[in-house]
């Protein structure tokens, strides 16, 4: 048997310290927020991140007039850029904070990797300042966007004519209207989710993981990325492990493939410690009642469809089998923390066991896993 598989045992499969690996692994997009005092800066990475990300006081004074946000909990690096004051002379000293942080040939790690560049709506015009500093990130090939802030405080027009200007400064420029009060009147003009789609693909892949579990809310956008990355990457590994014959089971040799994608989609929507929904964190919480409960039934319930499972008979499974019982679980497991993502988001007071017990996986997995068969 395949050194490393042979001795797996789900037991042993500790998915917290999985888990704890995936954290010190990840590697943590850097994010350059910019724009002028009091357009909302600090307003948007809380309501991106969660509540208080940038008022925490964890953030450093990196260089001059840039706090960094960073911690252990979470997977993205936030760099907050202290704004000028309209028409003063502090905007020399803005953009050369600004550019000394430019830096597009540094290390992967050290790079901004995209910048959202704020503009207060209820301002109603752009600053030359604003206008010069977007090209200028542009030019040196790091994706900008300008996030049109406060857009309570104009009308309808107002906002076209912004619009128009921001066109004229480069018709390419995308652009999200955004507001962090919670109106239901301006819902359709609060292009949160589309400014999060649009900064993940800005991010090259190794990165995206990271962006992604660091977000609050924005379940499509993860349940997307659970399905297109974390599923697919996880099908593959699942196939090059089958494709080699070697005695012994193949359900075992996939068995820490499928853990680890449990882990990976588990992350996925786990927000971490700052931007936790609540008091509890659905990470911890559901990483304890994975590892201590549901890993059994989660393997017991794909493999039991395969003959001769657990007699000790050579079991081979085909890549029709493998890729079905990754995708069933990974699809089984994104469903369910989906649905209980989506009732904390809603405020309700949540029992995990509700939606994470042997039985509902088992169920899930059967109901998917059948549905893909008669496809
Ligand atoms: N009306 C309105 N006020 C906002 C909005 N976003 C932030 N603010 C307020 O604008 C002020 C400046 O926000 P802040 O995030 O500190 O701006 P920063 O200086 O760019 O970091 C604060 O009083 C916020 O409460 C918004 O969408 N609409
Ligand atoms: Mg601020």
């Amino acid at each position: 048997m395949k050194e490393g598989y042979c001795d797996f045992d789900i037991n042993d499969f500790d998915l917290n310290s999985e888990l704890e690996k995936l954290q010190m692994d990840i590697q943590k997009p850097n994010i350059l927020v910019c724009g002028g005092t009091g357009v909302g800066k600090s307003s948007l990475i809380n309501n991106i991140f969660g509540k208080e990300v940038a008022e925490i006081g964890h953030g450093v004074p990196l260089t001059r007039g840039i706090k960094k946000y960073s911690s252990t909990d979470t997977s993205v690096n936030l760099y907050d850029s202290e704004g000028y004051e309209t028409g003063s002379e502090r905007q020399s000293y803005y953009e050369n904070n600004i550019l000394s942080i430019l830096n597009e040939n540094a290390a992967v790690e050290e790079k901004i990797h995209e910048v959202w560049y704020c503009i207060s709506a209820a301002n109603k015009r752009i600053f030359d300042i604003d206008q010069k500093m977007i090209c200028t990130i542009k030019d040196k090939g790091i994706p900008v966007t300008a996030v049109l802030t406060q857009i309570d405080g104009v009308d309808e027009i107002e906002l076209t004519s912004l619009i128009l200007s921001l066109r004229q400064i480069d018709s390419n420029l995308k652009y999200f209207t955004y507001c962090t009060l919670e109106d239901s009147n301006l819902e359709e003009y609060i292009q949160r989710d589309e400014l999060i789609r649009w900064s993940l693909d800005q991010l090259p892949e190794a990165l995206k993981a990271g962006f992604i579990s660091s977000v609050y809310g924005a379940l499509e956008e993860k349940k997307e990325y659970v399905k297109n990355v974390v599923i697919r990457d996880a099908v593959a590994q699942a196939l090059a492990a089958v494709y080699v014959p070697i005695p012994g089971s193949d359900a075992l040799l996939l068995a820490p493939i499928q853990m680890r994608m449990v882990s990976k989609i588990i992350k996925t929507y786990g927000t971490d410690k700052v931007a936790s929904l609540t008091t509890s964190l659905l990470e911890s919480q559901v990483m304890s009642y994975v590892g201590k409960n549901l890993s059994k039934a989660v393997l017991g319930s794909m493999f039991k469809f395969i003959p001769g499972i657990g007699t000790g008979v050579s079991n081979v499974i085909n890549s029709g089998i493998a890729t079905i019982m990754t995708k069933s679980l990974g699809e089984a497991m994104s469903q369910m923390c989906y649905k209980y993502s989506n009732a904390r988001l809603r405020g309700e007071d949540v029992e995990l066991v509700k939606y994470f017990n042997p039985e509902t996986i088992s169920d899930l997995i059967e109901t998917i896993r059948l549905a893909m068969q008669n496809q």
